[in-house]
């Protein structure tokens, strides 16, 4: 079928190198996929209680389902690398030397790094980076969601409801984020933006801001929750992938709501979340994949996807926001959406 062995990915290897000695480096990217591809969805940390990589990999599958119907055979592998990021080389390096997979989709700003000196010596292989950015690389094709724009609402959201007087919310002007990591999207653009949003509401915000330091401690995730409650946070915003379980199990507990991140989130916690704030990863993943796998991928770019074309939205259709959240509030957040889609508030991601 199409697989690639080891000799040929050497040969390749070896063209390659030649090539760029001659000084401009050529696009040695595989050939469009004609009648199949097997594809691997290369999961940096665990599917399971990540949004993120939950969305990616059904993206992915609906992609091949719907191109495998249409009789094209084309194969999904998912590989789990786990929550060891000092592996992902490595383990990303075996799956390209494998030569088993004509496309690797994967997804998260860090990845563009990872794969950079694997695309090197491997450059027939390509890659679809989601939620990250990368230019210059003909086998490497990125996208990332303007979560300027994805946290402004949520941040918009939390403190509408923090100054609410609903039922779990209380007079300080503090809302919460936790992470599961520090990385430069979540410091310059995701807790930026989120207070952006609160502070559109009512200057005097401020967010506490806490990260957990992996993506799957619940116990630290629900520990850093009761704390920030007891400081005097209603309203926590968690972004810390499994973690996200603990803190969840302390709104239950202590009472405060969640503002809940990129996909919907009103079924994990019915009675404490108050907003979601999407990213349609999901969507994002399977276009791009369908694309790649009809040749119709436009490759080597790296491009913004945001509100206007509806890559971020905001969940106003649930009955549970119907339920959690006063009309007033609902009304006032549908204003402020409605100014992001007109262009009438423009949030530029950088
Ligand atoms: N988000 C998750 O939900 N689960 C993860 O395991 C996860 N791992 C990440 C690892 C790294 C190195 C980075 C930079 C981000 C990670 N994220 C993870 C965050 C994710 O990419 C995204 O920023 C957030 O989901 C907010 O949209």
């Amino acid at each position: 079928m199409n697989k690639r062995f080891t000799p040929l990915s050497l040969a390749l290897f070896v063209m390659m190198a030649v090539v760029s000695f001659g000084g401009a480096h050529s696009s040695g990217a595989a050939d469009k996929p004609e009648k199949g591809a097997a594809i691997a969805v290369f999961v940096p940390g665990i599917v399971s209680g990540s949004p993120v990589y939950e969305m990616l990999v059904a993206g992915v599958r609906k992609a091949i389902d719907e191109a495998s119907a249409g009789g094209q055979a084309v194969t999904l592998t998912v590989i789990e690398a786990g929550t060891r990021q000092a592996d992902w080389g490595t383990k990303l390096t075996s799956v390209a030397a494998g030569g088993e997979y004509r496309l690797i989709v994967t997804s998260n700003p860090a990845m563009p790094e990872v794969i950079a000196p694997v695309s090197e010596q491997f450059p027939e292989q390509d890659f679809l980076v989601l939620d990250a950015w990368y230019t210059g690389n003909p086998a490497i094709t990125t996208f990332r969601y303007n979560q300027r724009e994805q946290a402004y609402i949520s941040g918009y959201m939390a403190a509408l409801a923090s100054s609410s007087s609903m039922p779990l919310a209380n007079r300080e002007r503090k809302i919460g984020l936790i992470a599961g990591q520090e990385y430069p999207a979540m410091n310059k653009i995701i807790l930026p933006g989120y207070l952006e949003g609160a502070r559109a509401v009512d200057p005097s915000f401020e967010v506490d801001f806490r990260v957990v330091g992996n993506w799957y401690d619940a116990a630290k995730g629900a520990e850093l929750a009761r704390a920030m409650r007891l400081a005097g946070v209603d309203v926590i915003m968690p972004v810390a992938g499994g973690a996200n379980q603990g803190v969840i199990a302390a709104a239950r507990e202590t009472g405060f709501y969640i503002a809940w991140f990129d996909d919907n989130g009103y079924s994990r916690a019915p009675d404490h979340v108050i907003s979601s704030a999407t990213m349609a990863q999901d969507r994002l993943a399977y276009e791009k994949t369908l694309a790649w796998i009809r040749g119709t991928l436009e490759r080597g770019t790296a491009s913004t996807v945001g509100i206007t074309d509806g890559y971020i939205s905001f969940v106003s259709d649930d009955p549970a926001w119907a339920r959690n959240v006063p009309a007033e509030l609902r009304a006032r957040m549908k204003a402020v959406l409605e100014r992001l889609q007109s262009g009438e508030l423009s949030l530029p991601a950088n």
